[in-house]
Parts: structure tokens; C-alpha cells; sequence
């Protein structure tokens, strides 16, 4: 059996993605995703370039062999650009393989471990009274777990408090658009949400925050032990990740649960992290951190420290990682939630998929492989669209982590 084409697609029904289709000599093909949300042409040209050249005439059976060949081979290791070329040869060729064994590919991976996956959507609103009341729509549709972010008064755009409701979709202009930020004001503003949703709704959801990248360690060490009395699902990249050490300084002072990683790329970024029991939930998903199977081999590192895995879902990834996502947490054994950020139904119409939503959470489709097709003809309707993810300024103008 041998590749004998591979096709990179970039469309924007509604937002940008970039897709690998790779055909085969016996007639079936596998799609993979490649997206790098405001970065989308780089893995365009590295795909296009140096990675589809190398795979004409390869047999699309030896994934394992495949994924060592661009990994090692490239002699270049590591990074967001590389690490999505690979992620999606490697789901193309797992969807490959899935549809050869007419097997959906949860069961090529070791079978199933869960009926549902629980998954959590993003609440935000513009102040406290506003998130409150999208909480409430995301407890109506029935979501058991929800991400929740307010808008802070004083600061200009706060993280997390998109357009829709919904969708959520940073990428919002053609070059970046400069939000605000002061730790200061936050610091003094989020508990304050956590407290109200608790007293409104209870301690039956599950709520979540993220901190993008905004706290110092001392001020994410101080967020986290605020939040403490409201018992979060867990706290996500409450300080930047680069200095790995700086974990412990929030471990010594807060029990309230640590999620990192949607930024990592490979095991070797999330290694100090989970051996040093720094976090709690592993963030990192098939198309960040090289497909099916090197995300196979985090979730079994983390499985040794009692991580569990939460993977990065936000809308900019397409339903071609959703898909793949939802056969991965089907059969992980430490699972431990799946973010959900629904596509417009532009997206959904391009990319034809088999898995659905009931009662807050997602159930892959039983179709061999993993269940997510592209319609060209459509796709080839919404041509690219540069989009830019924000930047972040303090109010003195001072750069700041987005
Ligand atoms: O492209 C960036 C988004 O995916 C990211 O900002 C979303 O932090 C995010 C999240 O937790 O979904
Ligand atoms: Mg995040």
C-alpha cells in the first residue's frame, strides 16, 4: 500500500483552518488538521514543502515509522509549527488505518473506556451579573462542566469575553487588535464572579477559569488560594509555563486543581510538570502536540502521577481534531474532561462529522475511522481570511502575555 498524493486545503468558513487530505493507492484517504490559529500559512508552506514531498510513495501503514521519520528526520525537534505538521499526517494516517480495519478508531486504540465524554463550554459576559446569566444557558442546554470568565471593570477586552456565546473566536482582525490588562483590578474581581455563581447555583457544576498567562506566580499562588472555597474543576495556565519551577510556589500555597498545556507541543514541554505532581489536568490535544500518537504517550506519562487529561478544544481547533479528540478521550484511561467550543454551522457543513452532543456531553459516531470528512467543493467557497489573535498591554502600554 503506498501514499500516492497528499493535498493541503485552507478554508474559512467562518474562521481559518488548514487540513491534510492524504490519498492512497487502494482508493481510501485520511484527513488530518494542521490549524495554527493566526499562524495558519507557516504550517501551510512547512506541509506543502518539506513534509507532503517526503511522503509520496510511503506506506501510509507504518504510522509509528512515519511519525519518527518527520520527527527525527527533520533534525529540527519540537515547536507549534512542526509538531502540527506532523499531528496531521499522523490522524490521517490513523484514519487511514481505522477505515482499512472498518473499525472506528476508539477501538483501534484499545477499545472503549467511557459512554460520554464530558465536556465544558465557555460562559462570559461583560461583568459578573452577565456571566451569571450565561452560566445559566449553559446549565439549561445541560453542560455539567462550564468554563466561566468575566470582563473586569477598568479593563479594556479581559481575556476569555468573546463576541458570541456560543463560539468563541479570538482571531477577531486582520492585524492584531490591543486589549488591556491589570493583575491588580482581576485579582480583586474574579473571586467575587466564583462567589456569586456558587451562591446562585450551587456546588453541582463544575466551574472552570482560565488565567491565560496573566499572573505572576506570587499573584497566581494568591488567585488560587481565593478561589479555593468554590472548589473549581481547576485553574488553567494561571501563570506562563516556560519556568516549569514556578509551579511550586502555587502548589505550596493553593489545593485548587491546575490544568496547563494547550501551548505545549511534545512530552518533553509537559515531562517536569507531571513528574513533579505540579499540575493536576494535562492540557494538550492531537493537533498541538503531534497527533494521535505522541498525545498517546503523554496521557500515559500523566497516568503515572494521577494527571488526567483535559484537551484544548477552543473553536480555532477544527472538527477534524474534535473528531479525533472524542476517539482519544473515548478510550484514555485517565480522562478527565474535553473542552467544547461549538463551530458555526458553516464549519459543520464543511467538515461532515458523526459525533453529537446530549445532555453536556460528546459521543463519538461508530463510522470507521475517525468519523470527520471535508467537503471540497464547499470548503474551496471560503477562501483564507487573515485573522490575528489579540495582543495584551497593561495601561501604561507595556507588552503583556495575551
Ligand atoms: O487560539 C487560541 C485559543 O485557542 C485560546 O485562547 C483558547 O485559552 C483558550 C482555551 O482555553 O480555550
Ligand atoms: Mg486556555
Amino acid at each position: 500500500m503506498k501514499i500516492i498524493s497528499a493535498k493541503v486545503i485552507v478554508t474559512c468558513p467562518g474562521r481559518n483552518f488548514v487540513t491534510l487530505k492524504i490519498m492512497t493507492d487502494q482508493g481510501v484517504y485520511g484527513i488530518g488538521d494542521a490549524t495554527m490559529n493566526g499562524r495558519e500559512k507557516a504550517v501551510v508552506a512547512y506541509l506543502e514543502d518539506h513534509v507532503v514531498p517526503c511522503l509520496i510513495g510511503m506506506d501510509p501503514r507504518r504510522i509509528e515509522d512515519i511519525w519518527q521519520y518527520l520527527y527525527r528526520g527533520a533534525y529540527w525537534r519540537r515547536g507549534p509549527v512542526t509538531m502540527r505538521a506532523i499531528a496531521a499526517v499522523d490522524v490521517a494516517l490513523w484514519d487511514i488505518k481505522a477505515k482499512m480495519a472498518n473499525m472506528p478508531l476508539y477501538q483501534l486504540l484499545g477499545g472503549r473506556s467511557r459512554d460520554g465524554i464530558m465536556v465544558y463550554g465557555h460562559a462570559n459576559g461583560s461583568d459578573i451579573a452577565e456571566t451569571v446569566d450565561a452560566v445559566g444557558q449553559y446549565i439549561d442546554l445541560g453542560y455539567k462542566a462550564i468554563r466561566a470568565q468575566t470582563g473586569v471593570p477598568g479593563i479594556k477586552d479581559a481575556y476569555g469575553v468573546g463576541r458570541g456565546k456560543l463560539f468563541y473566536e479570538p482571531a477577531d482582525a486582520a492585524l492584531p487588535s490591543v486589549t488591556g490588562w491589570d493583575t491588580r483590578k482581576a485579582l480583586n474581581y474574579v473571586p467575587k464572579l466564583f462567589e456569586t455563581l456558587r451562591d446562585i447555583y450551587g456546588f453541582g457544576p463544575h466551574l472552570l477559569h482560565d488565567g491565560h498567562h496573566r499572573y505572576t506566580p506570587q499573584e497566581a499562588a494568591n488567585l488560587a488560594k481565593m478561589l479555593e472555597p468554590y472548589q473549581l474543576f481547576w485553574l488553567e495556565d494561571v501563570t506562563p509555563a516556560e519556568n516549569q519551577e514556578a509551579f511550586k510556589l502555587i502548589r505550596q500555597h493553593s489545593v485548587t486543581p491546575l490544568a496547563v498545556g494547550e501551548i505545549f507541543n511534545t512530552i518533553w514541554d509537559a515531562k517536569d510538570l507531571i513528574q513533579n505532581q505540579l499540575i493536576d489536568y494535562i492540557r494538550c490535544t492531537i493537533v498541538s502536540a503531534g497527533g494521535v500518537t505522541h498525545l498517546r504517550r503523554i496521557a500515559d506519562l500523566a497516568a503515572l502521577y494521577q494527571v488526567r487529561t483535559g484537551s484544548h478544544g477552543a473553536t480555532d481547533l477544527s472538527p477534524v481534531t474534535m473528531g479525533t479528540a472524542l476517539h482519544f478521550d473515548t478510550w484514555v484511561p485517565n480522562f478527565g474532561i474535553q473542552e467544547y467550543m461549538r463551530h458555526t454551522e458553516e464549519t459543520d457543513a464543511v467538515f461532515p462529522h458523526d459525533y453529537h452532543f446530549d445532555k453536556g456531553e460528546l459521543f463519538c459516531g461508530e463510522t470507521p475511522g475517525h468519523g470527520v470528512d471535508i467537503d471540497e467543493d464547499l470548503a474551496a467557497k471560503y477562501p483564507y481570511k487573515p485573522a490575528y489573535l489579540p495582543v495584551a498591554r497593561l495601561e501604561d502600554g507595556t507588552m503583556w502575555n495575551w
